[in-house]
């Protein structure tokens, strides 16, 4: 039997990985962010090498992180910490155990940042954000990794992919799970920054497919993962209020706190290599995911109705609004 270990398990990605190692008959281990008060810097690296000998996996899949783009301009350190340094322990963790696994980057397409589209594996990374940085960092690292140790260990250059279990803070939850609100009168607007950014939308489940492949290849290589469509996100917002049958510039209000120092225009990704390499290609459309969203929070939304109609205040309500 497999044995996978996988960081990041209880994040969007993480779930989704899970379910298809496990479909496929692996020994699935994950790690979570522990809330503990105590220090345990100087002892935590020994605990990650005692794990990893100890359950010495074939494949690692490393999809923890602090993943949020705007966070990271307020907590930059933390992200370089976490976000960069997070991988070169992991890295390291391998070497020093001297475990054989397969081990797989979260690389991202923020990383191209103000890079014209369409970006594919040859486009030069301008990072845009502490979080871009952080990720740009990881990466070549782990490239070094695969030439100074051999190692078998492959950056997924992810572009944006979203589900009904986004965390509620990216954009596309945001706007669902707002709307689907609006839709049922538990609320009347939604705060968003810059709509005219353009994003690559693709659905998670669809993405963690192309990440076990990456693993399944006898060479390490680097992989772009996209749908090569870009949408703004004011066409996210307008199509989903659509569906609810609601006028969107009714309801959106702009606020200033959403805008970061620095943007990213547009992301376009283009994945021949995938597609011609791993046969990968993503199968649900962007109109579909949003469909999905939509109905998944209308759902949440109908919950959160009849808690509010039998009196019980719903915090949820309050926080993303
Ligand atoms: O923003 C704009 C915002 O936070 C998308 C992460 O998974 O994908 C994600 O990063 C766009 C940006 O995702 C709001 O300015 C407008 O242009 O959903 P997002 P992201 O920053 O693209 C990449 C691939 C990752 O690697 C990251 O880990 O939407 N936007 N108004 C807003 N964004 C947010 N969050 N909230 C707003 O109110």
């Amino acid at each position: 039997m497999k044995k996978a270990f996988v960081t990041g398990i209880t994040g969007q990605d993480g779930s989704y990985l899970a379910q298809l190692l496990l479909d496929k008959g692996y020994e699935v281990h994950g790690l979570i962010r522990r809330s503990s008060t105590f220090n345990t810097d100087r002892i935590d690296h020994f605990q990650l090498m005692d794990l990893l000998a100890a359950i010495n996996p074939d494949e690692i899949y490393h999809l923890g992180a602090q993943s949020h783009v705007r966070v990271s301009f307020d907590m930059p350190e933390y992200t370089g910490d976490i976000t960069g340094l997070g991988t070169l322990r992991i890295l390291e963790s391998i070497r020093k155990t001297g475990i054989k696994t397969k081990f797989y980057q979260a690389s991202s397409s923020e990383m191209f940042g103000a890079a014209p589209p369409p970006q594919n594996e040859n486009t030069p990374f301008q990072p845009r954000s502490p979080y871009a940085a952080a990720k740009v960092y990881a990466y070549y690292v782990v490239q070094n990794y695969r030439d100074a140790y051999g190692m078998f260990a492959t950056n997924g250059i992810l572009f944006n992919h979203e589900s009904p279990r986004r965390g509620e803070t990216f954009v596309t939850r945001k706007i669902t799970r707002a709307a689907t609100q609006i839709k049922l009168g538990i609320r009347d607007k939604l705060y968003l920054g810059n709509l005219d950014a353009k994003r690559d939308w693709g659905f998670a489940g669809d993405f963690v497919d192309a990440m076990w492949l990456m693993l399944q290849q006898e060479k390490p290589d680097d992989y772009v993962i996209a749908t090569g469509e870009t949408h703004s996100v004011r066409e996210f917002a307008e199509r989903v209020f659509a569906k609810l049958d609601l006028d969107y510039a009714r309801h959106v209000v702009i606020d200033p706190r959403y805008f970061r120092p620095t943007e990213v225009d547009v992301l376009l990704g283009d994945a021949s290599r995938a597609k011609k390499a791993l046969n990968w290609q993503p199968k649900v459309t962007f109109d579909q995911l949003i469909d999905m969203m939509v109905l998944a929070d209308l759902e949440l939304a109908k919950k959160e109705k009849t808690l509010l109609d039998a009196g019980y205040s719903c915090a949820n309500v309050e926080r993303i609004s």
